[in-house]
């Protein structure tokens, strides 16, 4: 691939927030502290979770990267950077979620197979970059269309990373043709994240500016930024030049370091498209799984999770803070979220916030239907309890009570009531 190429080991990842909770380093899969995450509306690039299947690929020349689009079209054809920043820009505030997330205490249950993750496998951020409606368009797909002349009914994105699950091979997803042409979805080919100037060399440990990079007070960051490197791009982990945006659906789809978009007839065969991120029910185990049985995961579902407060925190008597962050699948938005501090007999109503904490929000967003809410209550603890949280979205969809009902072997969609246990110190 032209400009783009991806090694075959991890000497040359990014370097990474030595704050970062990590989950495994090779690949690197990593996850803010919960209270970190809650504190803040738009999740930070540093502290938004890194989610990869291999070593993050090189740019190496980005006047020479381009996505070449072909399939189930009359003339496919290869998008330069430019041609798709000359795209009109769109931002979008997006929130982005693992199908993994809250593994860990699915694994609790029974086993499961795959990457632990506490509650913070999932960030909210302003993506911008060009719809994927419009570049379709440079080929001849109309807006909102079902099927291509020649049968192309999905859209696959295509990686260059190099995945174990794959053999070695890139990472791939696609989604349907009318999701991908509609401009109502939101789908973006992404090259900015919270409007912040990303790190385009490889920064490897060998790489002098590191240590000046990270030791340097912030603005002085901002500094180096703009006398040397004027524009403004995603971080390498994710996704460094183009990554698609696919809001309201599990992170799984939403490729990154893209090389290529194919038009198909039949959804795209890669593993992680039908070997992993499918829900199985509980009885379903590696003893009796078939694959072909259930269809991959896209929407997620409604989720709530407490972050101001750890399992088995000691407080004193007294206020305490419920914090966290509530979200749907689909754009549907929150309805309510509910708190209890007495393990779910009673409940009342959290308030809840979706307002923005960053300037650079206002330029340009256009909605925040694909972006989670944050909540807030306050309760007065006497005596050693367990706190509850739970969401209702505007379709009516609630949380199940229990992680036992939707324990699924590849741990998966934990979406149950999000549980706290605190103590008192007396
Ligand atoms: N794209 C590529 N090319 N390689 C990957 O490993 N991981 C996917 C998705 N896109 C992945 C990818 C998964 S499972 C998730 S949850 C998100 O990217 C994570 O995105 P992030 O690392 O930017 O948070
Ligand atoms: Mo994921």
């Amino acid at each position: 691939m032209p400009g783009l190429t991806a090694p075959s080991d991890y000497n040359q990842d990014p370097r990474r927030h030595p704050e970062l909770l990590v989950n495994s380093k090779e690949p690197f899969n990593a996850e803010p502290h919960r209270s970190a995450l809650v504190s803040s509306y738009i999740t930070p690039v540093e502290f938004f979770y890194k989610r990869n299947h291999g070593p993050v690929p090189i740019v190496d020349d980005i006047n020479k990267y381009n996505v070449f689009i072909s399939g189930l079209i009359e003339n496919p054809k290869g998008l330069y950077m430019k041609d798709i920043r000359k795209l009109p820009k769109y931002s979008v505030t997006a929130t982005l979620q693992c199908a993994g997330n809250r593994r860990t205490a699915m694994s609790k249950t029974k086993m499961v197979k795959g990457v632990g993750w506490d509650i913070s496998a999932i960030g909210n951020a302003v993506w911008a970059g060009a719809r994927l409606a419009d570049a379709l368009e440079l080929v001849g797909i109309p807006k909102c269309s079902h099927v291509t002349p020649s049968g192309g009914k999905h859209v696959e994105f295509v990686s260059i990373d190099k995945c174990k699950e794959e053999n070695g091979g890139p990472y791939k997803a696609s989604i349907p043709l009318c999701q991908a042409t509609n401009p109502e979805a939101d789908v973006l080919l992404a090259y900015e994240m919270n409007g912040e100037h990303g790190t385009k060399s490889a920064m490897g440990p060998k790489n002098a500016m590191f240590p000046l990079k990270c030791l340097i007070a912030p603005n002085l960051i901002s500094l180096y930024n703009i006398l040397f490197c004027m524009q403004k791009t995603l971080e390498r982990d994710h996704g460094y030049p183009l990554r698609v945006i696919v809001p309201g659906v599990i992170g799984a789809r939403s490729v990154k370091w893209l090389d290529s978009i194919n038009i198909i007839a039949k959804e795209c065969q890669g593993f992680f498209m039908q070997k992993d991120y499918k829900m199985f029910p509980p009885s379903v185990n590696w003893d009796n799984i078939d694959w072909s049985t259930r269809r991959p995961q896209m929407d997620f579902p409604i989720q709530c999770a407490i972050g101001s407060l750890e399992d088995v925190n000691k407080v004193e008597p007294g206020k305490v803070t419920i914090k966290g962050y509530a979200v749907s699948g689909g754009g549907r938005g929150i309805e309510r979220v509910d708190v209890s501090i007495d393990g779910g007999k009673t409940w009342f109503e959290a308030s809840k916030s979706q307002k923005a904490t960053n300037t650079y929000i206002s330029d340009g967003e256009n909605s925040d239907k694909w972006a989670w809410v944050l909540f807030e209550a306050e309760a007065d603890i006497s005596r050693s309890t367990e706190i509850v949280a739970k969401a209702v979205d505007i379709a009516g969809n609630v949380q199940p009570e229990n992680v036992e009902v939707i324990w699924n072997l590849r741990g998966i969609l934990n979406t149950s009531w999000h549980r706290v246990h605190i103590e008192i110190d007396r």
